[in-house]
């Protein structure tokens, strides 16, 4: 008998909950309202189900991805700024289990120099940038794949 994996978690960093009100020349127009949407829809597609978390507090960030150890299948993660300062956030993802995917809605290897390098990425299992909030669909895509491997 099939069991049901439990959900994708797809975590947000900090000013994210800003998407779709500034800055739409870099991140587009739609609102974070607008991608838990579109990730809950990918995810069906998939027989897959998403939580969706945002905060501005790293620390909060870091109790979400302790969570997903018990209560997740897979972590979709934007940590944003946290992105290119976050040992910690590195640290919380290495103590989970499944896939963890690291997804950028703005292509950050065409920005400033200091968004080239992530800490995240030392343990993602893939990076999206650039695909715009598209990524976050692409990302769950690809942990359906990976959970089914
Ligand atoms: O491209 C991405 O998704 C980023 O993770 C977004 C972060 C940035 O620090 C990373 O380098 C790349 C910034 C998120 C801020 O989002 C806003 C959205 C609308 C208005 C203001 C900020």
């Amino acid at each position: 008998m099939q069991t049901t994996p439990k959900p994708i978690a797809v975590l947000n960093g900090p000013n994210l909950n800003l998407l779709g009100q500034r800055q739409p020349e870099i991140y587009g127009a739609e609102t974070l309202a607008d991608v838990e949407t579109l990730c809950a829809a990918a995810a069906a597609d998939a027989g897959l189900s998403t939580t969706f978390f945002q905060s501005n507090h790293e620390g909060e960030i870091i109790e979400a991805i302790h969570r997903a150890r018990t209560e997740a299948s897979a972590v979709v993660i934007n940590p944003a700024a946290y992105t290119h300062t976050s040992i910690a956030i590195l640290d919380a993802l290495n103590a989970f289990d499944g896939p963890v995917i690291e997804v950028h809605i703005s292509n950050v290897h065409k920005r400033e120099s200091f968004r080239h390098h992530s800490y995240v990425s030392a343990r993602a299992d893939a990076v999206i940038a650039g695909c715009g909030t598209q990524g976050y669909a692409l990302a769950i895509a690809r942990v359906a794949t990976l959970l089914k491997g």
